[in-house]
């Protein structure tokens, strides 16, 4: 009998989702949960022929070289910015996302962000905490509203349209976004969202929220110059990638009150963040979790697992990023 493929999961995740890998092949996993440098990444996956990574793990061409053997990576995030798709179907090496099972969790968690961004949800919290709060006054903590207010999205997929849903419906806010493409006609009157350009979505909106995809184009998507055309009361929301934000700009920014205050869950160089970004009040900040309910991790994990699954035992992806190596 031939022996069993083995496979390497980066990163701790579900044990019923290691099971459910276990049923087909031999798991090499990673309970401590220790960040791979990339040439310990290398070296866990020779003579293995699948990987389950998150955001944190790199597939390019140099470790595609090293691990000649990589038949599939399943990465544990709808955003794949980690991989090299390309060089990946260049080696035949299958890529797999998990969109989809994240979409309303993470429309939950911008509207949250949105929230308390506006309504300086964790700089009142600081202050109580910090012992300062000895009389209640008029305006203390006056923030922005958020109902009624222009919502603009930047990147409309499927959360964006989630959050757009959010705003229109739940919040009666007026929807503005801009997109690459245009939706069609009926999606844009169902989801009540206008399409404008760039530079109208920064000059309208009261609270902007960033949900496209990073890449070369979208990199400092928004930077000094973005910021100046936004209103000084205007929100800025990033759930969506660090490096989208030039966010040296953006504390500069909000350190002159040249707008009113951000919401940050992802930053560049994360888990480092920006020094600045701490030391000033108006900004909302947490650690890349707008997916992170348990329900939705382990469907994202266990549709990475699916699709390794699928792809090793059957030639079949679910969610496949570079389909023509399966049909190759
Ligand atoms: C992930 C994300 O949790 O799906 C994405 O693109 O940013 C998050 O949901 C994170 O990338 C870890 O892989």
């Amino acid at each position: 009998m031939n022996p069993r493929p083995s496979i390497l999961v980066a990163r701790a995740i579900f044990p019923e989702v290691i099971a459910s890998l276990r049923e087909h092949f031999e798991v090499d996993t990673n309970d401590d949960d220790v960040a791979l440098t990339p040439e310990q990444l290398a070296q866990r996956l020779q003579g293995k022929v699948g990987v389950l990574t998150t955001g944190s793990e790199r597939v390019d061409a140099a470790l595609l070289a090293a691990c000649p053997g990589l038949r599939v990576a399943a990465n544990i995030a709808v955003g794949f910015n980690n991989f090299d798709v390309p060089a990946m179907t260049a080696a035949g090496v299958l890529g797999t996302n998990t969109p989809d099972v994240l979409t309303e969790t993470t429309a939950d968690f911008g509207f949250a962000l949105i929230m308390a961004t506006a309504r300086r949800l964790t700089e009142s919290e600081h202050f109580l905490r910090a012992g300062k709060w000895n009389k209640w006054a008029l305006d203390m903590f006056a923030g922005a509203d958020v109902h009624g207010s222009t919502l603009g999205i930047l990147g409309m997929g499927r959360i964006g349209q989630a959050i757009a849903r959010r705003g229109a419906h739940g919040f009666g806010m007026k929807v503005i976004y801009h997109n690459r493409s245009r939706l069609d006609a009926a999606i844009e009157a169902d989801l009540r969202a206008s399409y404008v350009s760039k530079d109208q979505l920064l000059q309208q909106a009261d609270h902007l929220i960033l949900v496209l995809p990073y890449s070369a184009e979208s990199h400092h998507a928004i930077g000094a110059a973005e910021i100046a055309r936004m209103k000084p009361t205007a929100t800025l929301v990033n759930i969506a990638r660090g490096g989208i934000v030039d966010d040296a700009a953006l504390a500069a920014a909000l350190r002159e009150r040249r707008i009113a205050a951000a919401g940050l869950d992802v930053f560049e160089g994360e888990p480092k963040v920006h020094p600045d970004l701490l030391t000033v009040p108006n900004v909302v900040l947490t650690p890349h979790i707008a997916s992170a309910t348990l329900a939705t991790r382990r469907a994202m994990a266990q549709l990475a697992a699916d699709n390794v699954i699928a792809y090793l035992t059957q030639g079949q992806a679910l969610t496949p990023l570079n389909p023509e190596v399966i049909r190759a």
